[in-house]
C-alpha cells in the first residue's frame, strides 16, 4: 500500500513526496484504494450481465452520502493497512480522512437513507444503481452570525473528486417545450430545448467488499455550448446562454424540505434527471434483452418520493412513441416495473405543478397523464366511488387553479406503495390516499426504515465496536440482529463500567471538537442530551428549547437541590425561506448565551448550537450522546432513522410515540426508553374538538413562565420583541401541540433524571439499546423490499 500511495502521488497526482501537500496525500490515499475499488466494481458487473440479473434502480433526487474514504476502507477491511502507510510518511490517516469534504447532495432524512439504501444494496450482493442529479453546489454550509443563519455555497468539488468517473458515452438528450405532432397512430414531441444529460458514476462498495455498484450522477451540457456567430458579433454573453442554462438545471439542491420550491427550475430538475434515467435503463434494457415488454422481468424501478413522479410518464412516452408499444401495453409494462415510496403526509409538501406549467414544458406528458387519468378514473367508477373519492384520485386536483398531483400520478403508475414505518402506513391508509386505498387496496404496503450498521457503528464508533466484539464475537458485523446476545450482558456491572467508559471517551473527543469548533467547554460527566435534525416546527425543537428554559428557572430558584449537569445540544438547518424555523435557531442561540454566562447555574447547564449540521457532525455527535430526542407531535414524523442511530450508539430515547419510536419502544422496550405524551389519534381528536393552548399555558406554571420570559425579550434584550410573535403562535395555535404536552415531556425530562442517577440502571439501558435495535439495519429493510416489491431475492 505505502508503494501505491508514493506511486500514485508522483504519476496521478503529479508530485513528489517532498512537494506533497496534505490534500495530495488525500488524494493519494483515494488513488491507491481506487484500483481495488474498480477492480471489485467491474468483476460485479461483469456478473451480474453474465447472469442476466435483474437490477433495481433506486430514482432519487438526493443522496446524501457524506465522506467516502473511511467507508470504502472499512468495507474492504483495509483500513489498518492504510494508516500504516500513510504513518510511514508521518501522516495521520484521522487527519487525511477530515479532508474529504462531504458529498451533501441532499437536506436530510429521506437523501440520507438513500445513501444507507445504496450502502446496503450493494453489501447484500444485489445490483442496482442509483440514479440522481450531481449538483455542483449540495446543501448549504450553515453559519451562524450573532446567533442567525447565514446559508453560504458549499464547493465540495473544489479541489475535484476522486471519487467520480466521467462518462461521456452515457449521454441523452433530454427535451423541454415545443410540441407534439401527431399523424394516425403515432405521437412525436418536438422540443424546442434540448439540454444533454452526461453520466457521473460513483463506486458504492458493499460490507466486505461483496459488490460494488453504481451511484449515478447526471451533469448537464448544452450541445451548442458556444454558438460562434453570436460570439464573433461580439455577444459574449448571448452565445454562452445555451451552457449557462444547463448549468443552471445541476447547480443547486433546493435546499427545502418542507413545501414545494415551486419554481420552474425545480420542474425541470425533475424532468432532467428522470428522463436521463429512464432513457438508460430502457437503452440498456433494449440492448441486453431486446423486448421491452421483458422490462419488469429485468428492472425495479423505486422513485424516492414524488421528485421522480414524472418517471411515470417519460418511460410511458419511451415505450409507446419510440418503442411502439400500445397505451394498455405500456401501461402494463410501467405498472409492473415501477414502485414508490411516500416519506412524509404534511400536506404542504405533496408536489404539485401548475397544470399550464407543466403542459408548456412537458406537452407530450402532459397528453400521456390525461390519457392515464382516463384510466384511472374509469376503474374508480366501475369501483362505484363516489364523486368525491374520484375528485381525490384523479391526478389533476381541480379545486382552485388546476394542478398535477404527483403523487396520485406515482400511485396509479406503480404496483407498490409504500411507506416508511408502520403507523405511517397506517395513516397513509386512512388520509392522504385513503380513496386510491380504497381504488387498489393490495398496492399499500410497510417498509420499516433502517440505516447502515457499517458507518452508523462501525466506522463511526470504533471504540463500542471493539467493545461488543470482545463481547459477543463478530457475528453482528455481518448480522445486526445478532447484536441480541449483549442481552445477556445488560446487568453485568463490568461490563456496564466499560460501556460507560467508552461512552465518556467518545464525549471527551466531542467536547474537543466542540471546544475547538466554538470554544466552549463542556463537562464530560454531564448528561448529554442531543437534538439534531432539520428545524422544523413538527419536529419541536421549540419544545425543548422552552422546557430548557424551565429547568434553567428551576436551578436558579432551587441551586440547593441535586441537579443533574446536562448539556443540552442542538444541531440542524432551516430551510431558507422558512421563517419560524430560523427564529428558533436564533433563539436557541439567545438562550445559549444568556445561560452559558450564567454563574447561578454554572455546569449545571449548557446549551450549544452547533453549526453546519451535517453528515460528518453526526458521525461524532451520536457516538458521544446519552439522551436522543425524538419528540415531535405524534402523526407527523414519517419515520425518523436519526432515532435509530442513537439507539444503536447506546443513547436512551426521550420521544413520543411516533414514526419508528413506536418499533423501536416494542424492541427496546419501556423501561429502557422515556416516553410521553399524545399519541397520533389524541392529537386529531384534540384538533377536531377545538384545542385553547392559552388556557393549557395559563394552567402550567413552569410552561406559563417560560413562554411569558421568552416573549417579553428576556433572552433578547437587545430586540425584546423578537420572539413575541413566536410564543403568540403557541398561544394562539400551536398547531404542533407543545402546550398539550409540554407537563408529559417535563416530567418525562426529571425521570431521565433519575435514571441517570441510577448509574447501573443507566448503563442497563443503554446496553438494552444496542443489544436490541439490529432489526433497523437497513440490511433487513432492503431485504424487504428485494423480496416483496423488486422480486430480486
Ligand atoms: C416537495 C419538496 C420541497 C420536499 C418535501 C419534503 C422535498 C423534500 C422533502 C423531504 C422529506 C420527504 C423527508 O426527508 N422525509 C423524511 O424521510 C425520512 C426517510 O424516510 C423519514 O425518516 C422522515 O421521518 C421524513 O421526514
Amino acid at each position: 500500500m505505502e508503494q501505491r500511495i508514493v506511486r500514485v502521488l508522483r504519476h496521478r497526482v503529479g508530485k513528489n513526496e517532498r512537494a506533497a501537500k496534505p490534500y495530495d496525500w488525500y488524494n493519494a490515499a483515494v488513488y491507491a484504494l481506487r484500483d481495488d475499488v474498480i477492480d471489485a466494481w467491474i468483476a460485479s458487473t461483469t456478473r451480474t450481465h453474465e447472469a442476466k440479473e435483474k437490477r433495481v434502480y433506486y430514482l432519487s433526487l438526493e443522496f446524501l452520502i457524506g465522506r467516502l474514504l473511511r467507508d470504502a476502507m472499512s468495507n474492504l477491511g483495509i483500513t489498518g493497512e492504510m494508516a500504516e502507510a500513510l504513518e510511514k510518511h508521518g501522516l495521520d490517516l484521522a487527519a487525511i480522512e477530515e479532508l474529504e469534504p462531504d458529498a451533501a447532495l441532499g437536506n436530510g432524512g429521506l437523501g440520507r437513507l438513500a445513501a444507507c439504501f445504496m450502502e446496503s444494496l450493494a453489501s447484500l450482493d444485489i445490483p442496482a444503481y442509483g440514479y440522481g442529479i450531481r449538483y455542483v453546489n449540495g446543501m448549504f454550509r450553515q453559519r451562524i452570525d450573532e446567533g442567525w443563519q447565514v446559508e453560504l455555497p458549499e464547493t465540495w468539488l473544489a479541489h475535484g473528486n476522486p471519487w467520480e468517473f466521467e462518462r461521456p458515452e452515457s449521454a441523452y438528450p433530454i427535451g423541454f417545450g415545443g410540441e407534439v405532432v401527431t399523424e394516425g397512430e403515432t405521437s412525436t414531441w418536438l422540443p424546442n430545448e434540448v439540454i444533454e444529460a452526461t453520466a457521473v458514476d460513483t463506486p458504492v462498495v458493499g460490507w466486505r467488499g461483496k459488490r460494488v455498484n453504481t451511484l449515478r450522477l447526471w451533469t448537464a451540457n448544452a450541445l451548442d455550448p458556444i454558438r460562434l456567430d453570436a460570439f464573433n458579433a461580439g455577444d459574449y454573453f448571448g452565445a454562452m446562454e445555451n451552457q449557462l442554462r444547463a448549468d443552471t438545471l445541476v447547480r443547486v439542491l433546493y435546499p427545502a424540505d418542507s413545501s414545494p420550491a415551486g419554481q420552474e427550475l425545480r420542474l425541470r430538475q425533475e424532468f432532467f434527471f428522470s428522463s436521463a434515467s429512464i432513457q438508460d435503463i430502457v437503452r440498456r434494457h433494449a440492448q441486453y434483452h431486446g423486448d421491452v415488454r421483458t422490462l419488469p422481468d429485468r428492472a425495479a424501478i423505486q422513485l424516492n418520493d414524488t421528485h421522480p413522479s414524472v418517471a411515470v410518464a417519460e418511460l410511458m412516452r419511451l415505450l409507446i412513441d419510440v418503442h411502439g408499444l400500445t397505451f394498455a401495453e405500456a401501461w402494463d409494462v410501467t405498472k409492473r416495473t415501477v414502485s414508490y415510496t411516500n416519506h412524509t403526509l404534511l400536506p404542504e409538501a405533496l408536489e404539485s405543478w401548475p397544470q399550464p406549467l407543466f403542459e408548456r414544458m412537458l406537452p407530450r406528458h402532459m397528453q400521456l397523464i390525461y390519457a392515464i387519468n382516463a384510466v384511472v378514473l374509469k376503474e374508480a367508477r366501475a369501483a362505484g366511488l363516489s364523486p368525491e373519492a374520484i375528485a381525490s384520485i384523479s391526478l389533476i386536483d381541480e379545486h382552485g387553479e388546476r394542478r398535477v398531483r404527483m403523487a396520485n400520478l406515482a400511485f396509479a403508475g406503480s404496483h407498490s406503495v409504500n411507506g416508511v414505518a408502520a403507523l405511517h402506513t397506517e395513516l397513509m391508509k386512512e388520509t392522504v390516499f385513503s380513496d386510491l386505498h380504497a381504488l387498489y387496496p393490495e398496492r399499500i404496503n410497510n417498509k420499516t426504515n433502517g440505516v447502515t450498521p457499517r458507518r452508523w457503528l462501525q466506522q463511526c464508533n470504533p471504540r463500542l465496536t471493539g467493545l461488543i466484539r470482545e463481547a459477543i464475537g463478530d457475528d453482528f458485523l455481518d448480522d445486526a440482529e445478532k447484536l441480541e446476545a449483549l442481552n445477556s450482558h445488560a446487568d453485568d456491572a463490568a461490563f456496564g463500567e466499560r460501556i460507560d467508559a467508552v461512552k465518556r471517551e467518545n464525549k471527551v473527543d466531542l467536547a474537543a471538537h466542540i471546544d475547538e469548533l466554538m470554544g466552549i467547554r463542556l463537562d464530560p460527566d454531564a448528561l448529554f442530551d442531543v437534538q439534531v435534525k432539520r428545524i422544523h416546527e413538527y419536529k419541536r425543537q421549540l419544545l425543548n428549547l422552552i422546557e430548557t428554559v424551565a429547568l434553567y428557572d428551576q436551578i436558579r430558584s432551587h441551586p440547593e437541590r441535586d441537579w443533574v449537569p446536562r448539556v443540552k445540544i442542538f444541531g440542524g438547518k432551516a430551510a431558507s425561506s422558512y421563517h419560524n424555523a430560523k427564529l428558533i435557531i436564533k433563539l436557541a442561540n439567545d438562550i445559549a448565551r444568556r445561560v452559558n454566562t450564567d454563574p447561578a447555574v454554572g455546569d449545571l447547564l449548557k446549551v450549544v448550537f452547533v453549526p453546519n449540521y451535517n453528515v460528518s457532525l453526526a458521525e461524532r455527535i451520536i457516538p458521544a450522546a446519552d439522551l436522543s430526542e425524538q419528540i415531535s407531535t405524534a402523526g407527523m414524523e414519517a419515520s425518523g432513522t436519526g432515532n435509530m442511530k442513537f439507539a444503536l450508539n447506546g443513547a436512551l430515547t426521550i420521544g413520543t410515540l411516533d414514526g419508528a419510536n413506536i418499533e423501536i419502544l416494542e424492541r427496546v422496550g419501556a423501561d429502557n426508553m422515556f416516553i410521553f405524551g399524545l399519541t397520533a389519534e389524541e392529537v386529531a381528536a384534540k384538533r377536531a374538538d377545538g384545542y385553547d393552548p392559552r388556557s393549557v399555558i395559563e394552567g402550567s406554571r413552569e410552561l406559563a413562565q417560560a413562554v411569558h420570559s421568552i416573549a417579553s425579550g428576556v433572552f433578547s434584550p437587545d430586540d425584546p420583541a423578537r420572539f413575541a410573535g413566536l410564543m403568540d403562535g403557541l398561544m394562539t395555535s400551536d398547531w404542533f401541540m407543545l402546550a398539550a404536552d409540554f407537563d408529559a415531556y417535563a416530567a418525562a425530562q426529571r425521570a431521565v433524571d433519575r435514571r441517570w442517577s441510577d448509574r447501573a440502571a443507566w448503563r442497563s439501558s443503554a446496553i438494552r439499546n444496542i443489544a436490541n435495535v439490529g432489526w433497523f439495519s437497513s440490511d433487513r429493510t432492503i431485504a424487504e423490499y428485494a423480496r416483496d416489491i423488486w422480486k430480486v431475492m
